[in-house]
C-alpha cells in the first residue's frame, strides 16, 4: 500500500477524525510510539488572524513545495479550525479553500475541527501531526488561527513557523512589541496589493532587527500579493533557507525533547479539563486549596490512564 493510495487516504482521514475529537485516554492509547527524528518530515506552520489570507497563501506555496517533494513523500496540508463553544461547529467554515491544488495526486489536504481548541489552543496538534508524519510525507503545511495562546502551541509542534499578517495589522504589531508574538521564523505581510503593506513590513522588520542575536536566525519579512508569483518564490526560498538552517544548527534531540514536553503538558492540561467537567463536585464548597488538592488527587487516581499505563508500561516491561 503506498502512502497516498485511496485506501491509505481513507485510513489517514479516519485516524485524524478520531484524534481530533479523542479523549486524553484515547489519544494516549493511539500513540504510535517513538516519534521519528525531526527533519525527516518538515513541519511548516502558518498562523495569523482569521481572514489574513493563510489558505490562499498555503495553496500557492503547496504547489511549489510539491514540485520538490513529489518524489520524496509528497505534501500534506492540514488546517485546524477552532470550534465555537456555542455552536459546536466551526466558526468560519472550512478553513482550507484550495481549489487550485485539490486534484494533485501527491497532495493530501484535510481540514479538521479540533474539539479541544475552542479557545484557540489547538492542544491536540501534537497527536494530529504525529499521525500525519507516520504516513511518510516529506512536508506538512499546517494552518492554524492565531488567537493568543495558539501560537505557543504551534511553535513547538513545527520546524518553521510563518506568521501571516495583513497591512495595518496594528494589534499584531503591538503584541510583537510586547514580545508575545516574537515566535515566528518568517513574517509574511500578506495582501501586499493593499495600501499600508510597506509601512507594516518596515515596522515588523524594525521589531525583528531589534531582537536579532548573535548566531540566531534573523526572520525575514516578506511582502506577498496574491497576483505576484515572484512573492511566492521569495517565501518558498525563505522556507527552504530556514529548514536548511535548522537542520544544520538546531539540535534534533533537543527539538524532540521540547516537542515531547509540550505534548505531555497539553495532554495533562486536557485531562485536567476533562476531570473538572466530569466531576464538578471537586470544586464545590471548598477552598481553592482544597479544590486544587482534590483535583490533583483525582488525577493521580486516574484509573483509565493508569490501566492504559499498566498495559503498556513506560519501560516496556509487562
Ligand atoms: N487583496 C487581497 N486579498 C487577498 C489576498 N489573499 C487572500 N485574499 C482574500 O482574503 C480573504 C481571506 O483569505 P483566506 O485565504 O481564506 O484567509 P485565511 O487566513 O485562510 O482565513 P481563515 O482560514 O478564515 O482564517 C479572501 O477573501 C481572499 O480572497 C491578497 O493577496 N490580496
Ligand atoms: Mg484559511
Amino acid at each position: 500500500m503506498t502512502r497516498l493510495d485511496p485506501i491509505a487516504r481513507r485510513a489517514l482521514g479516519r485516524t485524524l477524525s478520531r484524534l481530533a475529537t479523542a479523549s486524553v485516554a484515547e489519544s494516549v492509547s493511539q500513540d504510535p510510539g517513538p516519534a521519528p527524528m525531526p527533519f525527516e518530515t518538515a513541519r511548516i506552520g502558518f498562523t495569523g488572524a482569521p481572514g489574513a489570507g493563510k489558505s490562499t497563501l498555503i495553496s500557492r506555496l503547496a504547489k511549489r513545495r510539491l514540485a520538490v517533494c513529489r518524489e520524496r513523500g509528497g505534501v500534506a496540508v492540514i488546517g485546524i479550525d477552532p470550534t465555537s463553544p456555542l455552536s459546536g461547529g466551526s466558526i468560519l467554515g472550512d478553513r482550507i479553500r484550495m481549489d487550485n491544488v485539490a486534484n494533485e495526486s501527491d497532495l493530501y489536504i484535510r481540514s479538521l475541527s479540533s474539539r479541544a481548541s475552542h479557545d484557540g489552543l489547538t492542544d491536540n496538534i501534537a497527536d494530529l501531526l504525529n499521525a500525519v508524519e507516520s504516513y511518510g510525507f516529506r512536508e506538512i503545511l499546517l494552518e492554524t488561527v492565531g488567537v493568543g495562546q495558539a501560537e505557543h502551541a504551534v511553535r513547538h509542534a513545527v520546524d518553521t513557523l510563518v506568521m501571516v499578517l495583513q497591512p495595518n495589522a496594528g494589534d499584531a504589531i503591538q503584541a510583537m512589541k510586547s514580545g508575545i508574538l516574537e515566535l515566528a521564523d518568517i513574517y509574511v505581510i500578506n495582501k501586499a496589493d493593499l495600501t499600508g503593506a510597506a509601512r507594516t513590513a518596515a515596522e515588523v522588520r524594525g521589531i525583528v532587527q531589534h531582537h536579532r542575536g548573535e548566531g540566531k536566525w534573523l526572520p525575514p519579512v516578506i511582502k506577498v500579493a496574491r497576483d505576484r508569483p515572484e512573492d511566492i518564490t521569495a517565501l518558498d526560498n525563505a522556507v527552504s533557507d530556514h529548514l536548511d538552517w535548522s537542520s544544520r544548527w538546531r539540535d534534533s534531540a533537543e527539538i524532540l525533547r521540547l516537542r515531547r514536553r509540550y505534548h505531555v503538558q497539553s495532554l495533562i492540561a486536557r485531562r485536567v479539563l476533562e476531570v473538572l467537567s466530569d466531576r464538578p463536585e471537586l470544586l464545590e464548597e471548598v477552598s481553592v486549596r482544597d479544590s486544587y488538592l482534590r483535583t490533583v488527587q483525582a488525577l493521580t487516581k486516574d484509573r483509565h490512564l493508569l490501566s492504559e499505563t499498566r498495559e503498556n508500561p513506560p519501560d516496556g516491561k509487562k
